[in-house]
């Protein structure tokens, strides 16, 4: 496969922007490949500027479970353009996609919208703080909750390629309060909890994580946490920037019957454009200025386009057995992925429809264990899958997405790259 143009655009591109990317993993850097740049994307694929298809599972990082293009979302934004993109105005369109957005997801009772995750984490975590009167953040290894300084403590995604464990410029005195604990270990929160509880204003985490790849909590892990949060006066934030609306209408917290304080969404909720929001209690959403002392605020906050696609996504999501149908596409595929590979030391974890492919002989269960895997068996397989058109989330510390419009015949063809892949590893 020939990519003479993406490397041509990659090196104009790494004049003017860092890395020739605005996001680090597209990068592909960790998986010693360069970026492939985009010239249009249609249903399951896309093709890049030099015209090769790729089957993608990467799907914008989980934000087309529609599949790319899909023609409702798209007469949305349009329709949405042709009013006017921005106001710094509120629109009725917002309050349409809050009050789906209530019905669907458990915990939220109020909800507000900002331009991404990581001011939607960001904002709860400021709402916690502010709601509780205490300081102190736990969250867990491995998990990714944006790039607010306050979060960048073991974190996941890309922070995991990272030489170091968290990022530069991030003073240690903005860290402070952060204390972060291995994912599944409830004993270490308990004790954490006896030691400052009465400090902790809140615990984070990804119900299921999918920035350490994907990663399962095992059982009663969530339902301590609820516990543990409960018991001390803490708040429990369940950050379902990517669980949200893909592991089913409710998210993780419905799926798994717990239900957080706060709630961060995003991804899906935009229908492709920036679009996420937080929310949860009334009562503690009410202190969010106007009303409340806790302020937060945002030019393109609402974005009538964003809430447009994401209101007409939403709704297509609603219809029943959407989410059984996905989930049980994925599970053949995987269940077909895991004959394919049996006996060759590769772990496949999934839930609904994502997944994530490990390089290990064990169950992975933590941050550790996804960095004990083999790496660099992923990077080589990885570049093999690329050559032959598939288009995996280019890290072991990603999830794989599936769409409704990933075909038969597009996964038959990827199930033939992989045992190919993996014919070729010396
Ligand atoms: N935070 C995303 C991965 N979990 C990467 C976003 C991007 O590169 O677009």
């Amino acid at each position: 496969m020939q990519r003479i143009l993406s490397e041509k655009a990659y090196r104009e591109a790494v004049n003017v922007i860092p890395g020739g990317v605005n996001s680090p993993v597209r990068a592909l850097k960790s998986v010693g490949a360069s970026p492939i740049f985009i010239q249009h994307a249609e249903r399951d694929m896309f093709t890049d500027v030099d015209g090769n298809n790729f089957i993608d599972f990467c799907l914008s990082w989980g934000v087309f479970i529609l599949g790319h293009g899909n023609e409702k979302v798209k007469a949305a934004a349009i329709k949405a353009i042709s009013h006017g993109s921005s106001f710094g105005i509120p629109t009725e369109v917002e309050t349409e996609l809050a009050e789906l957005v209530v019905k669907s997801v458990p915990s939220i009772e109020k909800v507000r919208f900002v331009s991404s995750g990581t001011e939607a984490v960001m904002s709860a975590i400021r709402l916690a703080r502010g709601y509780t009167n205490r300081k102190i953040i736990v969250k867990f290894d491995g998990c990714y909750h944006g790039h607010s300084d306050s979060l960048l403590v073991a974190a996941g995604s890309g922070v995991a390629q990272l030489k170091q464990s968290s990022s530069a410029g991030v003073p240690e005195e903005f860290t402070q309060l952060t204390i972060s604990l291995p994912f599944n270990d409830l004993d270490s929160v308990k004790k954490i909890f006896f030691e400052y509880g009465k400090s902790i204003a809140a615990i984070i985490l990804e119900p299921v994580p999918a920035n350490m790849g994907v990663v399962l909590p095992q059982a009663g892990f969530l339902e301590g946490l609820r516990e543990i949060t409960l018991q001390y006066g803490a708040l429990l934030i369940f950050d379902e920037v990517i669980s949200g609306f893909r592991l089913g209408i409710g998210g993780a917290q419905e799926r798994l019957g717990i239900i957080p304080d706060l709630t961060t969404i995003g991804k899906i909720v935009g229908g492709g454009f920036p679009a996420a929001a937080f929310g949860g209690k009334r009562d503690i959403m009410d202190q969010l200025a106007p009303d409340g002392p806790v302020y937060q605020a945002g030019t393109l906050s609402g974005n009538p386009v964003a809430m447009s696609a994401g209101l007409q996504t939403l709704k297509l999501l609603s219809t029943s057995d959407f989410y059984q149908d996905l989930e049980r596409k994925t599970s053949i595929f995987v269940a077909r992925l895991r004959e394919i590979t049996k006996g060759k030391g590769i772990i496949i974890q999934q839930i609904g429809s994502m997944f994530t492919l490990f390089f290990s002989e064990k169950e992975l269960t933590n941050y550790e264990d996804v960095k004990q895997s083999d790496l660099n068996r992923f990077s080589v397989f990885y570049r093999k899958l690329l050559e032959q058109g598939v288009y995996f989330s280019p890290s072991p510390f990603e999830a794989n997405f599936m769409s409704v419009t990933h075909t038969e015949a597009h996964l038959e063809q990827v199930l033939k790259s992989v045992e190919k892949a993996l014919s070729q590893e010396s």
